[in-house]
């Protein structure tokens, strides 16, 4: 048997990287599924390799490389998408380029309140380097312990912190980026006024891998609030929890800092697959929202206001009953319920997930109409509906009937299901991706539902900064 000819570009890319940085299915004895396949398990792909940079003048070496060759490069952080938008196809010839060497806290700058991190940098080890500063940075989510700031922004994630510090994209001051032509763009400023010009972060920002690779950024520092309190309330309707929403802004203003719906039925899979946590109220209400006062005074303080809050709330029969956490723990233990909900839908099978924007005004009617739609069109489905609500985002996701095989009915009913849905969401004036994005999953649909003309922008755009079509082909646009 004769030995397989020496592939050029790996060859480049171990000059560039180091051998141990790129990984192939040369030898039979790596595994890059961690890297070719989705969180959800549900996609797939083969890639020609997976390249592991250690710096900035690797990775804009490495797409220079990739770039010669006209291969795909397919921009990697922490693999927590849920959009299909960080995996290879199945061809083999696109490189996962994996930042999570990429790891570094480069500065703090406690006067400008801005810290400088690389792309790879975990969340979680970002939010814990701010508070060691005795900062806060606000970016929350239940990926949080393996999702990368790269990724977040590449996604412009949303989280359970919008509803006061805004998405990613608001929190993001600066950027360092490689090019698809392999050139470094120097943009980590750190400046909150720039007018010099098109907004090259917010082009970036949000653009799934597609027109440029982040490699670092400087984000926003926030005080750390004197208290935080967490509430849980049972609410007997949407209309309710709608209403209880303009009350908790009226009443806490920038204090509110959380504010999230659940389900009867999200929650209910949450006590069957996870009883130890001990899911509060769920049994008696159609409802329960999370809310979460952050406040710059005491605990005290912070306490009143909830307590006066929800008590009006009850007087006008918005809040059928609520807890308060008593410290740190009972907080972190409620959080930890409302996280909970994506997995346990993974442990109930397989589901249909959509990811919607709708005007908080409108949220009620959509969740009547559409769970009264679905009913009717696919009897026996069963609706997680949870969310941002405080953003107007719901997680409308969709399990099988009870006791049926959910592969099976995933197979039969997504793009039915997807259609039923994602028509409402146009008709209510929505998004059919509030915060995950469209990665390949979405990328036949957004035809259907963005403006023929944004749709247009975009692609003139992707021409113009990415003209041989290797920053994650195949995502967000066909
Ligand atoms: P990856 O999955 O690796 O990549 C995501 C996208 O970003 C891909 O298109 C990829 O090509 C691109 N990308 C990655 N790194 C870079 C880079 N350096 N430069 C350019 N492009 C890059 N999302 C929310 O918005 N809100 C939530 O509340 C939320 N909760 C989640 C909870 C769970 C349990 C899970 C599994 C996911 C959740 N997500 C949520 C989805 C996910 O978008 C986020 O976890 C996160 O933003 C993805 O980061 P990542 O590093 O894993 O990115
Ligand atoms: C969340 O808000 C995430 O928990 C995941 O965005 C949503 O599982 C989902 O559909
Ligand atoms: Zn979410």
């Amino acid at each position: 048997m004769s030995t397989p000819l020496p592939h050029p570009l790996l060859e480049e890319l171990r000059q560039i990287c180091g051998a141990a940085n790129v990984l192939t299915h040369e030898d039979p004895a790596t595994d890059l599924s961690p890297w070719e396949q989705d969180w959800r398990k549900r996609v797939s792909g083969r890639a020609l390799a997976v390249v592991r940079p250690s710096d900035t003048a690797q990775v804009a070496a490495v797409v220079k490389a990739c770039a010669a060759h006209q291969t795909p490069i397919v921009p990697q952080g922490g693999n927590t998408g849920l959009v299909v938008g960080g995996i290879p196809d199945n061809s083999g010839q696109q490189i996962v380029l994996s930042l999570t060497r990429m790891n570094a806290v480069r500065a703090i700058d406690p006067a400008n309140l801005t810290i400088t991190v690389e792309a790879g940098c975990v969340l979680q080890n970002l939010q814990t380097a701010a508070e060691q500063a005795g900062f806060l940075f606000p970016l929350s989510l239940g990926a949080e312990g393996s999702c990368t700031i790269g990724g977040n922004l590449g996604t412009n994630a949303g989280g359970t912190q919008v509803v006061r510090y805004g998405n990613t994209r608001e929190l993001c001051l600066g950027l360092e980026v490689v090019t698809a032509q392999g050139e470094i763009w120097h943009g980590l400023t750190g400046l909150r006024k720039d007018n010099t010009g098109y907004d090259l972060r917010n082009l970036m920002i949000g653009s799934e891998g597609t027109l440029g690779i982040i490699t670092a950024a400087t984000m926003k520092l926030y005080p750390q609030p004197a208290a935080q309190l967490t509430a849980w309330a049972a609410v007997p309707s949407m209309e309710a929890a709608v209403q209880l929403l303009g009350l908790a802004h009226q009443r806490l203003g920038p204090g509110l800092t959380g504010f999230e719906v659940m389900g009867q039925f999200a929650l209910s899979l949450v006590d069957k697959h996870y009883p130890h946590l001990r899911v509060p109220l769920w049994q008696e209400t159609p409802w329960c929202v999370l809310l979460e006062n952050s406040d710059s005074e005491s605990e005290q303080h912070a306490r009143t206001q909830f307590e006066a809050l929800l008590e009006t709330a009850m007087e006008q029969g918005w809040v059928s009953d609520a807890v308060v956490a008593e410290n740190l723990t009972q907080a972190k233990g409620l959080w930890h319920i409302r996280e909970s909900i994506t997995l346990a839908q993974v442990q109930e099978g397989q589901n249909i997930k959509h990811d919607i924007s709708i005007p908080v005004s409108r949220i009620p009617a959509f969740v009547a109409e559409t769970d009264a739609l679905l009913e009717r069109e696919v009897p026996g489905v069963r609706l997680v509906d949870f969310g941002h609500l405080g953003d107007g985002n719901l997680h409308y996701n969709v399990q099988a009937p009870e006791a049926s095989d959910s592969k099976a009915f995933v197979i039969a009913f997504e793009d039915k299901i997807n259609t039923l849905v994602f028509d409402q969401v146009k008709r209510f004036g929505g998004s059919i991706s509030a915060e995950h994005g469209v990665g390949a999953q979405k990328v036949n649909k957004l035809p259907l539902y963005k403006d023929p003309t944004a749709l247009a922008m975009m692609r003139s755009v992707k021409q113009a900064l990415d003209p041989q079509n290797i920053l994650n082909p195949g995502r967000v646009l066909s």
